[in-house]
């Protein structure tokens, strides 16, 4: 295995000298008014959580409880806050996302007590749920002259709401308001509903067979998520959709057509190995088995992988793997039987057999934090079929074999390991009829580094079992001629046919965003997406991608 070089910014250096000199002091706990407190815990909410838990005991960030902040202080806090570090905490203040006097706030509120949030069972799961359109007065065949399988749904962040945005003319089709900074779309066994979810919870169910797709049904499942899924496996297509809580804990099942919730199942429980009570097990990716009528249901800091039968809710059997806590998100093998599972601050890949319902094996990638996604598959020259995961915590890029048959010597190993662009990945990708291999590095603190993204040819990879395979990179944020801000490169995603590539220039809400679209051949600008609508574009799904799990 090669030398892994880690992209140290200046902001970590300096957190770093910090640390060392110890000119951290320990603070008093401070005092907030009821208005500050209520402006830190949105910005807990909006910023913080997802990565450290309402709870604060860390996850993908690290625990923030009052024992370990106030030992750090304030200054400690303070700067963190603003710097970031390349192991993947955002620059906050540096990027300009918060002010100085917010920062300070953050600091002070991360010494206090954190407020638990309330429950949210049947009762208020039924009074948010809205069925727009029954299904009885839905179109019966599609309205429209979209290519639906080349739709991309296309996260707007910040302005809560997907963009419908057409593969073949680039034009945008629909703007549809969604939940609060819109997380993932995900698509029906059939590839005609659209299901999306918001941070605060709200699933929307989007029609593409109508004349202009629209929000169909809706429903609130808890007050913070980010999974939502729909049954795929044959004769039971349509039929479900699931959502995962992060607060409250639990996932629910939902009819398929309406979103009526059905079924509410809690995570709360012990810890896979120490058996020690866990509060706050949220829910991270979920998605359908191929191979029985199941859905594998990730359960983060109790590191359980369940395997839940929709077949009889009534008498719902569920298999739980004994996994590894904090598992994040992931995808499956090129062959669908396998499923890999970031643990991602165990730097750990859980792969499960999705037919047998079982534990394959647990791997250590070797890098800081994997967050592949939904990984990358592709056929290695030397190493035979693989999956491909990129780190938050460092450059590297580690590829693990997936052919327990035809390579048996290199299934379920890291078959190789070598450096991309820099740390703060969050995305890789390929596509079958692709020879690329994309890779970003979204969260890095170098604004250089974020503008870019890493493409490796896959033909070359392995040639000289001494070096690293070489890759070139495209200057997406210059392509997209933003010249405002710190836009960050995020999510490759391929159209229909596997020829193009479209990247998400992420700006702040109040700048210029735009997407990029790359000719995967030429690896050539092809066309860049801008709109005054388009705000804040991360995640893009493209239908028949999503629906059928190509990637
Ligand atoms: Fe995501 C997927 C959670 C921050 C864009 N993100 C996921 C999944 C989870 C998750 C559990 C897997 C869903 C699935 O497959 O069912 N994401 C979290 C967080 O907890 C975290 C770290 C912090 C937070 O506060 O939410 C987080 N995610 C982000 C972002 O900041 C990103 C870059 C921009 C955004 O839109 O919010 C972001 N996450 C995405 C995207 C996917 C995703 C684009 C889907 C990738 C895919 O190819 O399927």
């Amino acid at each position: 295995m090669k030398r892994l070089t880690l992209a140290m910014s200046v902001a970590g250096a300096a957190f770093g000298a910090a640390l060392m000199t110890g000119t951290i002091a320990r603070a008093e706990v401070p005092e907030l008014s009821p208005e500050q407190t209520e402006h830190a815990k949105n910005i807990y909410f909006q910023r913080c959580a997802g990565c450290h838990g309402v709870l604060r005991k860390g996850a993908t960030g690290k625990p923030l409880t009052t024992d370990i902040t106030r030992e750090h202080g304030f200054e400690y806090l303070r700067d963190f806050i603003t710097y970031g570090s390349p192991a993947g905490m955002p620059n906050w203040g540096t990027s300009g996302e918060l002010t100085e006097e917010e920062i300070e706030l953050m600091a002070k509120y991360l010494m206090l007590e954190p407020p638990a949030p309330p429950e949210w069972g049947m009762p208020e799961m039924r009074a948010s749920w809205q069925v727009v359109v029954k299904p009885e007065d839905r179109p019966t065949r599609k309205m429209n002259d979209i290519d639906l399988e080349n739709l991309m749904s296309v996260t707007l962040r910040d302005s809560g709401q997907i963009a419908l945005i057409d593969g073949g003319t680039y034009e945008i089709r629909a703007v549809i308001d969604t939940g609060y900074a819109v997380h993932i779309s995900r698509i029906s066994a059939s590839g005609r509903y659209l299901f999306v979810i918001g941070r605060d919870g709200l699933v929307n169910m989007i029609d593409l067979w109508m004349e202009t797709p629209a929000n169909v049904a809706q429903i609130k499942i808890g007050i913070e998520a980010r999974s939502v899924e729909t049954s795929k496996f044959a004769g039971y297509e349509d039929k479900y959709a699931i959502a995962g809580g992060y607060w409250p804990p639990q996932y629910v099942i939902m009819d398929g057509e309406t979103l009526e919730p059905l079924k509410i199942v809690s995570t709360r429980g012990n810890v896979y190995d120490e058996q020690v009570y866990h509060p706050e097990p949220r829910v991270a990716s979920i998605v359908s088995s191929h191979n029985h009528p199941e859905f594998i249901v990730n359960v983060k800091e109790t590191g359980k992988i369940l395997f839940v039968d929709y077949t009889d809710l009534k008498n719902l059997k569920t298999v739980e793997v004994e996994a590894e806590r904090f598992l994040h998100d992931g995808g499956f093998d090129s062959t669908k039987r396998y499923f890999l599972v970031a643990a991602n601050q165990r730097g750990k890949i859980a792969v499960v057999d999705t037919k047998e319902d079982k534990l394959t094996t647990l791997i250590e990638t070797g890098g800081q934090i994997p967050h592949p996604g939904r990984g990358a598959n592709f056929i290695h020259p030397v190493y035979g079929p693989v999956w491909a995961s990129s780190h938050l915590g460092d450059d590297s890029v580690a590829l693990i074999g997936t052919d327990p048959e035809g390579h048996p010597d290199h299934a379920w190993k890291i078959v190789d390991s070598f450096p991309a662009l820099g740390g703060g990945s969050l995305f890789i990708k390929t596509h079958p009829n692709s020879k690329h291999l994309y890779v970003d590095a979204t969260f890095n603190p170098e604004a250089e580094i974020s503008a870019g993204v890493a493409v490796f040819k896959i033909d070359e990879m392995g040639g000289n079992p001494d070096e690293n395979p070489q890759f070139v990179t495209l200057p997406i944020v210059e392509w997209a001629g933003i010249k405002e801000g710190q836009p960050r490169v995020v999510q490759p995603e391929f159209n229909k046919e596997g020829t193009e590539v479209w990247f998400s220039v992420w700006n702040a809400k109040d700048k210029e965003s735009a997407i990029v679209v790359v000719d995967d051949k030429t690896l050539a600008l092809k066309k860049v997406i801008k709109d005054k609508g388009l705000i804040t574009p991360t995640g893009k799904f493209n239908v028949l991608n999503t629906q059928k799990d190509i990637y």
